[in-house]
């Protein structure tokens, strides 16, 4: 199978290309003059707003298919002919894979299979690249996790993607596929899901700046979470497949901070103190949380090259700035 254009240029494909790392992902390799693929189930009425707003919505081949769908996967490969392959899809909201189960088990964890599967009957050489998340390590067994840490997945999608990556180890291991997971920690950008906490919470402290909100309701602000900026960890994901082996990587920026913490910070930016707004709703508590994660990134930053660029601060002062900014343009309501 022909693998580079005439021109000689890489070619890569993405699921989840509509996501907030799968734009983050296609600039990136769009700047190192990929060509660039991505596969879409079309199924949001506005599912290209994130490359529109990273200008890239021009530059991908968007191709229709779904991870769920092996014959789509099949389709996408032989229309791509891609080099590089990132598994982005899931459904990756844990509180709704609590009562979506079977359907995140589905996208964020069988689908692995079928995508494994495609490029094990199409080409094998094609470098595969896997969202593994820290929610597989759950009910933490060590106080910082790395890639030898014991998994205890605490949802539905946390179980799904557990699976996910051993199954990526597996073809790694069985049928010598160059097979990489990432075990990614949070990542945030002014491109997060409105459901996520950080999104919830510069956009809530945006709001209540310009006076358009009251109160900002939230569950249990005693989380920590290690939180970076997804513009710095797809770089990650790339550095993966470049390497002459595929191996797994825990991607994290070694610090972690609770929720309460992310408020403060965020409020402060606009300044506002966050005591005064932020009101604990007990219905928003998971069914079972993830008390505390903080990631060890030294094995990406030795093999890898790879550490994150910036600091919690600059990732909250960015992402209420954009949110202020779409609030004053009517972007957002
Ligand atoms: P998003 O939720 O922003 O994006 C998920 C993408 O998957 C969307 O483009 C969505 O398309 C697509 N998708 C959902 N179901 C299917 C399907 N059946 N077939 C094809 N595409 C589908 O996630 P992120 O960008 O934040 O994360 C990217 C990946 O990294 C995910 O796998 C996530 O689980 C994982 N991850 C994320 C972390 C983070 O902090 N952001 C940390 C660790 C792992 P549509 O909008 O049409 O549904
Ligand atoms: P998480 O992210 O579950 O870590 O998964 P999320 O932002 O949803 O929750 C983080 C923590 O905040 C607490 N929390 C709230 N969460 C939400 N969404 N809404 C609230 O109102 C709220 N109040 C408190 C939660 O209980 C939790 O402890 C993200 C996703 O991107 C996954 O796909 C990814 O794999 C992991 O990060 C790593």
């Amino acid at each position: 199978m022909e693998k580079n254009k005439p021109d000689g240029r890489k070619r890569a494909l993405i699921t989840g290309v509509t996501g907030q790392d799968g734009a983050y992902l296609a600039r990136l390799l769009l700047g190192k003059d990929y060509q660039v693929f991505g596969l879409v189930a079309r199924r949001g009425s506005d599912a290209l707003w994130r490359l529109r707003k990273l200008e890239v919505d021009k530059d991908v081949t968007l191709l229709v298919g779904d991870v769920t769908d092996l014959s789509s996967l099949l389709r996408a490969i032989e229309q791509a002919q891609p080099t590089e392959f990132y598994n982005l899809a899931a459904q990756s909201f844990v509180d709704k894979s609590w009562d979506l189960p079977s359907v995140t088990v589905q996208v964020s964890g069988m689908a692995v299979t079928n995508v494994l599967e495609a490029i094990r009957c199409t080409d094998r050489k094609i470098r595969f690249y896997q969202a593994t998340s820290s929610e597989v390590f759950g009910r933490v067994q060590a106080p910082v996790q790395d890639e030898s840490t014991p998994f205890h997945p605490r949802s539905p999608y946390g179980v799904a993607k557990a699976f996910a990556h051993w199954m990526t180890v597996n073809y790694r291991e069985s049928h010598g596929l160059h097979a990489s997971s990432g075990i990614l920690f949070n990542h945030e950008s002014p491109l997060r899901g409105p459901e996520f906490v950080t999104r919830k919470i510069s956009a809530g402290a945006a709001r209540i700046k310009l006076g358009r909100q009251d109160r900002l309701k939230l569950g249990n602000l005693d989380a920590k979470r290690d939180w970076g900026f997804a513009g710095d960890y797809v770089d990650a994901m790339w550095r993966m497949l470049q390497q002459d082996a595929a191996d797994d990587y825990v991607v994290a920026t070694g610090r972690n901070v609770s929720v309460r913490e992310f408020c403060r910070i965020a409020f402060s930016h606009v300044g506002l103190d966050y005591e005064k707004f932020v009101e604990v709703d007990p219905a928003l508590f998971r069914r079972a949380e993830v008390d505390t994660v903080l990631g060890s990134a030294a094995k990406a930053k030795a093999k890898l090259g790879w550490s994150p660029k910036t600091s919690l601060e600059e990732l909250v002062a960015m992402m209420v700035d954009a949110d202020l900014g779409r609030l004053e343009k009517g972007i957002l309501s």
